[in-house]
């Protein structure tokens, strides 16, 4: 079944779903301990990329993975040239939280064609980088700046926008290793407003942070710094599923 055909089925029947992020540059992270216990705990995705990663990197890490899972392995994009086939989906992002307009229609043209030769599932999500109380590496590089975590008006109207536009999924990030966590009460209003499958992520660091964030309405959760500090907190995170 396509990727997103079983994100749109999880959320039809209410399922909760956990996406350990890897960051290619953090090698902890991707030993074969700890994509074994993310194969027990069946942790439903891997995403993988960063904002500041080479693409050298990126595959060979995509390699490894995929030698020792059959977990999906959906690509989170740095950049227009981070596609290999031998992931099996790609976010095509839109930061429709910025007004950067590489980031809005640039990159998707010149990744254009590289990914229709590829075999990637190539899934339009709309990406909403929200105020985590720290400059982050996505605002840097993306040069853009955060909606405010207090103007839950302006992530509503956006992401409703995002939806109108046509893409498929909302993710909203307060960045990596972000001080704080999308607001629960933003999730709820935005995840009230749209019908698509909602993805946060950001500084998200404990089980009862991700239990408010899915009773709040987001229907995956994306952990990255928080298991590459303390892997042995998969366990945990893995349960935190079942709210
Ligand atoms: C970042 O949402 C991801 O884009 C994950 O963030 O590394 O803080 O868990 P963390």
């Amino acid at each position: 079944m396509p990727i997103l055909d079983n994100i749109l089925l999880k959320k039809a029947q209410g399922k909760k779903s956990l996406a350990v992020l890897i960051d290619p540059d953090k090698h902890q992270q991707t030993d074969l301990r700890f994509i074994t216990s993310c194969n027990q705990l069946n942790i439903d995705y891997f995403f993988i990329g960063g904002s500041f990663v080479h693409k050298v990197d990126l595959e060979k890490t995509i390699r490894f993975v995929k030698q020792h899972t059959d977990i999906p392995l959906i690509i989170f994009p740095g950049d227009a040239d981070h596609i290999d086939s031998s992931a099996d989906a790609f976010l095509l992002l839109s930061m429709i939280s910025g007004r950067n307009p590489e980031l809005l229609i640039g990159k998707h043209v010149q990744a254009a064609q590289a990914l229709k030769e590829s075999r990637l599932e190539v899934i339009p999500t709309g990406y909403m980088l929200i105020d985590g109380g720290k400059l982050t590496n996505v605002s840097y590089i993306s040069q853009t700046t955060p909606i405010p975590s207090g103007n839950t008006e302006i992530a509503v109207s956006t992401a409703l926008a995002g939806e109108m536009l046509g893409l498929k999924l909302m993710y909203m990030d307060a960045g990596s290793g972000a001080n704080s966590t999308v607001p629960p009460m933003m999730v709820k209003r935005v995840s009230s407003a749209i019908k698509l499958p909602l993805i946060i992520g950001g500084g998200i660091r404990t089980p009862d942070s991700m239990q408010e964030l899915f009773s709040a309405g987001a229907d995956i959760i994306v952990v990255g710094n928080a298991l590459e500090e303390n892997p042995e907190m998969l366990w945990e995170i893995a349960m935190a599923r079942e709210i």
